[in-house]
């Protein structure tokens, strides 16, 4: 894409994306003044200042990382940051037009496909204290596309995410599925109606657009979801169901669940979670189809610090 066509796309895709928002109110990192209380004092065992000892957030993560059924025939499976940092060359450094940082080129047709293996398929866990003395766990869930029915809203990039929502006591009290413009943090479950294995909710994630329901049912008409017979509890038969299964988390899992820390203090255990956290431009190439925009990253996404105590997610 040329300078000056690049620049028309971009200053007509971002107004659009803006305006109807499915995933870009990118609201401005706050400033610690934004806050009226002071952030807890850093400690050894809390690299990322939240208040919370990062064991305990490792360990809650892992133990309620969900498990996702993607319809076998997905068009985008998942993948993790750096394969497709590797694929696309998505940096800090990149191109910038009107302040804002995009992809240098367009991902390809295999890095739109996502990783075939799903040890590849990597959650970005986000662990913060809320307001009200509970905790919210935020799972972060990365495919290289969003197809859609209608091919123009497609863009390069999806970021979706499903929210454990633990009380003061640190039981569960909901799970929260963000879906499309409803993702702040999305429609809100009862924890007792989430159908589980062990701690783990089951996520439905639709075709292509990977947005997330508990059942089928749920989706509107121009969703495709694949859903699972269920025993009488609502737990998915998963054998000879049309999905494919995608269970982050800790041993015996498919793949991990990366705590990236909080925006003013991210985790560093990895590249990948610093550039998590580091990149506040768009996953993908501009575009000047409305509702094609390519996603900011999930911390400048309206959604990553909702409800939080203040001071905690900054
Ligand atoms: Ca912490
Ligand atoms: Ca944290």
């Amino acid at each position: 894409m040329g300078p000056l066509l690049a620049l028309v796309a971009l200053s007509l895709s971002l107004p659009w994306a803006l305006a109807l928002g499915e995933k870009l109110p990118a609201l401005p990192i706050p400033r610690p003044a934004d806050h009226a209380a002071p952030a807890p004092p850093a400690r050894p065992d809390d690299a990322d200042a939240d208040g919370i000892p990062d064991a305990i957030e490792d360990e809650l993560l892992r133990r309620y990382s969900p498990t996702v059924l993607l319809s076998a025939d997905d068009p985008s499976l998942p993948a993790d940051i750096a394969w497709v940092r590797r694929r696309t060359g998505l940096d800090v450094e990149g191109p910038r037009l009107l302040g804002v940082i995009w992809a240098r080129s367009g991902f390809d047709h295999d890095t739109r496909r996502g990783r075939a293996d799903p040890k590849g398929w990597t959650m970005y866990g986000h662990a913060y204290p809320r307001a009200d003395g509970g905790m919210n766990l935020q799972f972060w869930l990365y495919h290289p596309f969003n197809a859609t029915p209608v091919f123009l809203f497609d863009h390069e990039s999806d970021w979706e995410h499903v929210t454990v929502e633990l009380d003061a006591a640190g039981t569960p009290r909901t799970l929260a599925l963000a879906r499309h413009a409803d993702n702040a943090p999305g429609v809100r479950v009862p924890w007792a109606q989430v159908p589980r294995e062990d701690d783990h909710p089951f996520v439905l994630s639709a075709r292509g657009t990977h947005a997330s329901y508990l059942h089928a049912s749920e989706a509107p008409f121009w969703e495709n979801v694949t859903d699972c017979p269920r025993d009488d509890s609502g737990v998915p038969r998963l054998e000879g169901c049309p999905v494919r299964v995608w269970r982050g988390g800790g041993p015996g899992r498919d793949s991990p669940v990366v705590n990236v820390g909080e925006r003013s203090a991210p985790r560093m255990d990895t590249d990948s979670s610093a550039f998590f956290m580091r990149y506040g431009g768009l996953w993908g190439e501009a575009s000047a189809l409305p509702r094609a925009a390519p996603p900011p990253g999930p911390p400048y996404q309206r959604g990553f610090c909702v409800e939080a105590r203040a001071g905690t997610c900054r």
